[in-house]
């Protein structure tokens, strides 16, 4: 099976990425890869730095793989907090949201929206594919609404705080399974599949 590397830290986002049944690449991880770097995010925009670390990897290994770099963007905020959702509250790593720093960025986003009516935000999710040396972009979104509590023990970052727009639950209440039935992840992996399959099938 042909390879890709995911380039992340992040083992939440390899697990949800992996729960995807149908994906005809055997998916492995920096971890998988016996690669511990910590990958850069320098710049403004997700697309920036989406591609910065599917560069890093490809350089580094010659292979196929692919990063994504995800902000959650509330409108009444002006999309913050965006391509600074990791760091919010200050530099760190969020991975799961019971991580002090997850619990950090949740606070201070919904201190921030005290008193604020307009509760509509999305995920939104960049995808850097690096195959055979050139770079395809893919974007995934999720709208839905910021609560002004935490409800739910799952998932990672935001999640907690986040009702996916026609979910009865957040995303923190959510199996895998569930979650990808609304989740930016898995609409950008659809874009991905879909552009892997048409790929393969040219090059026959
Ligand atoms: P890598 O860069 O190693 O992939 P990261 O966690 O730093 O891992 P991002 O910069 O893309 O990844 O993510 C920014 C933050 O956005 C992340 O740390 C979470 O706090 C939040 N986030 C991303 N995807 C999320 C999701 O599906 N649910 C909830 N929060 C999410």
């Amino acid at each position: 099976m042909h390879k890709l590397i995911f380039a992340t830290n992040n083992q939440h986002k390899v697990d949800e990425i992996k729960s995807i049944p149908g994906i005809n690449y055997e998916i492995i991880s920096l971890k998988e890869a016996g690669i511990n770097i910590d990958i850069p995010e320098p710049y403004n925009t997700l697309e920036e730095n989406a591609t910065e670390k599917s560069s890093v990897i490809y350089k580094l290994t010659g292979m196929d793989c692919f990063s994504e770099d995800t902000g959650l963007e509330v409108e009444a905020l002006n999309g913050e907090p965006g391509v600074k959702s990791s760091r919010y509250a200050g530099e760190g790593k969020s991975f799961v949201h019971k991580d002090s720093i997850g619990e950090k960025n949740i606070e201070k986003l919904l201190f921030k929206m005290q008193g604020i009516e307009n509760r509509n935000a999305q995920f939104r999710t960049v995808l850097s594919l690096m195959l055979n040396g050139t770079e395809y972009k893919f974007e995934g979104i999720c709208k839905g609404i910021i609560l002004a509590y935490n409800k739910g023990e799952g998932g990672f970052g935001y999640d907690p705080i986040f009702l996916p727009l026609g979910a009865q639950r957040t995303f923190a209440e959510m199996d895998m399974e569930e979650k990808n039935r609304f989740s930016h992840r898995k609409k950008v992996m659809d874009k991905l599949v879909d552009f892997l399959h048409n790929s393969t099938e040219k090059n026959k």
